[in-house]
């Protein structure tokens, strides 16, 4: 198997193992991480979800660039739409998604690690869009979601000049949070963190931050329908009682 999946508690490590590639994606790995993600987004028992790649060197360098050298239009249609599918997955699931950028997050890697709702990078790490050296352009989401994460300027330039950044200069332009080694460390202390607020708080600030600006009106109904549930109140309660709380999903 070329994505494994490792359980701590409510956390979910996804690790993509493909280091003779880089951990670059082909047919068969980006099919079974898309498999395991739609399995961890209905597993009630996980509430963060961290994504990596094996070995020292990278996260994930690219979309398998010898696959797609030899790609029919239709078959780049079916290409594009697996590794949408897949980024939607990390985007929309009810749960916080943490990308913990290890090495190289190259082209369809940078688009991955863009799907996910944090991004954490190692010293060493290096990001990138640099389709257009390849006579393309990104194909799994990038052009859309680099633009919202940085602004789009920073996008632009990122994307027509296919420059790689180092982790200071992504840590700078926002397109990571922070920088830590053992990256994978950070990112699961905070997973652990997440998974023991409120999963319903959670996924409803999921849901709304993924939203348009457009989406204010939907921001305060959904805000009041909050109020109804145990969590909130629990959460509410507690902090006048000066305790920790104890929040049940519901
Ligand atoms: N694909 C396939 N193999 C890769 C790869 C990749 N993206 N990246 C690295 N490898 C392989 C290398 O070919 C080499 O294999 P062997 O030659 O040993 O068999 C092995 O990994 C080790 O790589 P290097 O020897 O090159 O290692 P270095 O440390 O010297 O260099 C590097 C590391 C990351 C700078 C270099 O490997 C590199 O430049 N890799 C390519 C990075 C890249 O350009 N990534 C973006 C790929 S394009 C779309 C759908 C999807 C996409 C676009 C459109 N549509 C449907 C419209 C997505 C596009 C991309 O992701």
């Amino acid at each position: 198997m070329s994505v494994e999946v490792a359980r701590d508690r409510a956390v979910a490590v996804v690790t993509i193992d493909r280091q003779d590639a880089l951990n670059a994606l082909n047919v068969e790995t980006l099919t079974d991480l898309r498999d395991r993600l739609r399995e961890l987004s209905i597993d009630n028992g996980v509430r963060a979800v961290v994504l990596t790649g094996a070995g020292e060197k990278a996260f994930v360098a690219g979309a398998d660039i010898k696959y797609m050298s030899g790609l029919e239009p239709d078959a780049a249609k079916g290409w594009g739409g697996l590794g949408h599918e897949t980024g939607r997955l990390l985007e929309t699931m009810a749960k916080p998604t943490i990308a913990a950028i290890n090495g190289f997050a190259l082209g369809g890697g940078c688009e991955l690690a863009l799907a996910c709702d944090i991004r954490y990078a190692s010293r060493r790490a290096k990001l990138g869009q640099p389709e257009i050296n390849l006579g393309i352009v990104p194909g799994w989401g990038g052009t859309q979601r680099l633009a919202r994460v940085c602004g789009i300027g920073v996008a632009k330039e990122l994307i027509f000049t296919g420059r790689t950044v180092d982790a200071e200069e992504a840590l700078r332009i926002g397109l990571v949070s922070a920088i830590a080694d053992p990256v994978l460390d950070k990112a699961v202390e905070t997973a652990h963190e997440l998974a023991g607020k409120s999963s319903l708080a959670l996924a409803l600030a999921k849901r709304l931050v993924n939203m348009s600006p457009g989406a204010l009106d939907t921001e305060a109904d959904e805000f009041g329908e909050l109020f109804s549930s145990a969590d909130a109140q629990e959460g509410l309660t507690a902090f006048a009682e000066k305790r920790a709380p104890k929040f049940l999903g519901r």
